[in-house]
């Protein structure tokens, strides 16, 4: 195989098309030209895939455990013996403790269609348990459809339309490079509302630097302001809007001067992005990142309504369903109800003996799970079997009892589609090297169980096919140019109502407020926690091969010097969950109050990342999502 389509399958909101060949047996990439929003040019460690690819370190025969967990005592076994033996344990667990007690747990490690659901169709004809996923970007999207009924939002291709875009609690230079480089191309102005003078803050026509926890006052006081001022679109309004009267009433209340004092914002930025956005009718692209903390979820909410109070159907980017990938998971193989497990409660339903079996793929739970302290434990105490499909000896790997290799996506076809735009692009193979994909497992899963069921052993390629069909999408015209732009009449509110719901109907069902609410945010130590992304890696990805760590703990100058501490001084940083020594930087990017950690590397890199001290708390109300930031720690001098 030569020249290659292939697509970035990282868990990124931009889903890069790129051109691949082998030459002299060294892979080379660039960008696809054609793509209208990756536009042939990859971000910093895109670029540096093929160094991922060549690593030595990748995984090349399956293991089996020989010494204690965790230890990295494996011996190098044959593929037919390791699937032998995960499909003996796969029966006697099912047979002792019931399907339920088998539970699944991937996440997006690889994007592609088919290597990201394929698996999936095993478990469900076993009837075993999965995820309620909760890791990401759950709270967002219950708030989102609280207010629209859905949490897809604007094709970003419609941004050449707009004046204004508010990038809200998202670094997008850094994790949404080409949609960042797209709102500058249009020409739109941008400002940023983040705790942290980020990347993008710095790139920003306009920074709004808030506390922690307060967005939801904030977005309460720029509504509050635009209506009482009548600069909100009263046609729009009067037609698609339910409960503006209540909503008015609710924010009547406010008083700016308190927010400003919550926030830390002055009442003339307050002013100032009030009347800026309702007069530059702006759009805002509501972060992943910030909403994953106690009150992100009611952040979102108050968020949500202020492009509509300008007049926009869908003013806001979140995340987008391009395509229906449910033939390729296959639930109708199922024959009971799911159980599903709360994804951020993993160590929870170990301890309660519920999970025996555990298969995973695509993911690193032991990196990027919170408090791993206590996950760790729970997998050493308790009876469970555990499985790792991945690429590389992560974390997860090293706490195994059987691991399989992986390929990578440069080795298979496969289809992928954005939550971010609405392309769906093709992925072709350009070479062969080590492991086998989650597909091909899988089939000799069944095999080995004694399967017959055909869904079970489709061609990966017959599930593509099968999947752009029942979207209406053709295979061959993907071949042609790599990708293909799915085009979607725009949505409907599916609320209650039929409108978006400023009283929300839904959040009442739910036992929430109708209204968004603040809550002063409440810790037992001093410092808050923050552990957003490092431009240079995916979540736990890319440490190893990148050669790229920032272990740094970030805090601003005046914290430091309450403590005695000074820029490159060895600290240690500790809570309840527990305690990791690293160096500190000074910076004043980083405001008072607030520390800085970036997520997720290897702990077995440094014996240590910051899930050693997150919070595992989820917020119930909002599907159990993840609450990472809503972590406080102390920091002293060693
Ligand atoms: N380079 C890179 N790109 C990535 C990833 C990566 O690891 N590295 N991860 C991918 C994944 S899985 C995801 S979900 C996305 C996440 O993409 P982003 O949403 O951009 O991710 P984060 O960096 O986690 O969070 C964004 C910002 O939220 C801010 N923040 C924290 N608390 C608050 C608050 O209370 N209010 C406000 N307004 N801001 C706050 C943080 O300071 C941070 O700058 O990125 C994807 N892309
Ligand atoms: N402290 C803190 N922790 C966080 C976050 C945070 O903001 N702060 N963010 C959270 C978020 S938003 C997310 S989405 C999660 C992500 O957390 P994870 O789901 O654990 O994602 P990754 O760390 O990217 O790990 C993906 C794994 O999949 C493997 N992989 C890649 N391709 C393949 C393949 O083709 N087949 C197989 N079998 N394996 C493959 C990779 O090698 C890697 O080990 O992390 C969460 N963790
Ligand atoms: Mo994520």
């Amino acid at each position: 195989m030569s020249r290659a389509f292939s697509v970035c399958m990282r868990d990124c909101y931009d889903t890069c098309s790129m051109i691949s060949e082998l030459r002299n047996g060294r892979l080379v990439i660039r960008g696809n030209p054609e793509h209208p929003v990756t536009r042939g040019f990859l971000c910093p460690k895109g670029a540096l895939l093929p160094r991922w690819f060549h690593s030595e370190d990748r995984l090349k025969a399956p293991l089996v455990r020989t010494g204690e967990r965790g230890t990295g005592s494996f011996r190098e076994v044959s593929w037919e013996e390791a699937i032998n033996l995960v499909a003996r344990k796969l029966k006697e667990t099912i047979e002792e403790h019931g399907s339920e007690s088998v539970l699944v747990y991937q996440y997006a490690g690889d994007r592609g269609v088919v290597n990201y659901y394929f698996p999936l169709r095993l478990f469900h004809y076993l009837n075993a348990a999965m995820l309620d996923y909760g890791i990401c970007d759950r709270a967002g999207q219950e708030a989102l459809k609280d207010v629209y009924g859905t949490a897809v939002g604007m094709d970003p291709d419609e941004l050449k339309n707009q004046k204004l875009i508010v990038y809200w609690g998202i670094n997008a230079f850094w994790t949404n490079l080409h949609g960042f480089m797209l709102a500058k191309r249009y020409g739109l102005e941008i400002w940023t509302v983040d705790v942290v003078r980020t990347e993008t803050a710095k790139k920003s026509d306009r920074f709004f630097q808030i506390k922690p926890d307060t967005d939801v006052l904030f977005a309460l006081a720029v509504a509050k302001l635009i209506i009482e001022n009548g600069l909100y679109d009263r046609d729009f309004v009067r037609e698609n809007v339910y409960g503006f009267e209540e909503f008015k009433n609710y924010v009547k209340k406010l008083d700016v001067n308190y927010v400003s004092r919550e926030t830390g914002l002055s009442v003339e930025e307050i002013e100032d992005f009030a009347f800026g956005f309702a007069e530059k009718k702006g759009v805002i692209h509501i972060g992943y990142g910030f909403q994953r903390s106690l009150s992100g979820g009611e952040a979102v909410r108050a968020i949500a309504v202020l492009p509509a109070l300008v007049g926009h159907r869908f003013g806001f980017i979140y995340d987008m369903k391009t395509i229906d990938k449910s033939y390729a998971e296959g639930a109708f193989l199922r024959t009971k109800p799911i159980k599903r497990i709360p994804q951020m409660k993993l160590a929870e339903y170990i301890e309660r003996g519920e999970i025996k079996f555990l298969y995973i793929y695509n993911s690193n739970p032991l990196a990027s799970l919170p408090n791993q302290n206590r996950l760790r434990k729970a997998l050493i105490e308790n009876d469970v079997f555990v499985v790792t499909h991945d690429i590389f000896l992560t974390d997860t790997a090293l706490y195994s009892d059987v691991v399989f290799p992986a390929n990578t996506f440069f080795e298979r076809l496969d289809i992928a589609d954005s939550y971010y735009h609405r392309y769906v692009a093709l992925n072709e193979p350009v070479t062969k090297a080590y492991g086998k994909s989650n597909s091909e497992v899988t089939k000799l899963l069944a095999r080995a169980l004694g399967i017959d069921n055909p869904y079970l052993y489709e061609e990966d390629e017959e599930v593509i096919r099968k999947v752009l069909e029942l979207n209406g999408l053709s295979f061959e015209e993907l071949r042609r140019k790599g990708f293909v732009k799915v085009l979607k009449e725009s949505g409907r509110w599916e609320t209650p109502s039929g409108k978006i719901e400023f009283y929300s109907k839904r959040a009442i069902e739910r036992g929430l407020s109708p209204f968004p609410e603040y809550k002063p945010p409440q810790g037992n130590y001093p410092l808050r926690l923050l552990s957003p992304t490092h431009r240079m890696t995916i979540t736990s990805q890319y440490h190893n091969t990148h050669g790229i760590i920032d272990p740094n703990l970030y805090m601003n100058p005046v914290d430091a010097e309450m403590r005695g501490i000074k820029d490159g001084d060895l600290v240690e940083v500790f809570n309840d969950y527990g305690r990791i020594k690293t160096t500190v930087r000074l910076t004043e990017d980083i405001p008072r109050g607030v520390v800085l950690l970036y997520k997720a590397f290897w702990p077995s890199l440094l014996g240590w990342n910051v899930n050693f001290l997150t919070s595992d708390e989820t917020v119930e109300k909002y599907g159990n999502g993840s609450a990472y930031h809503s972590s406080w720690v102390d920091v002293r001098k060693v």
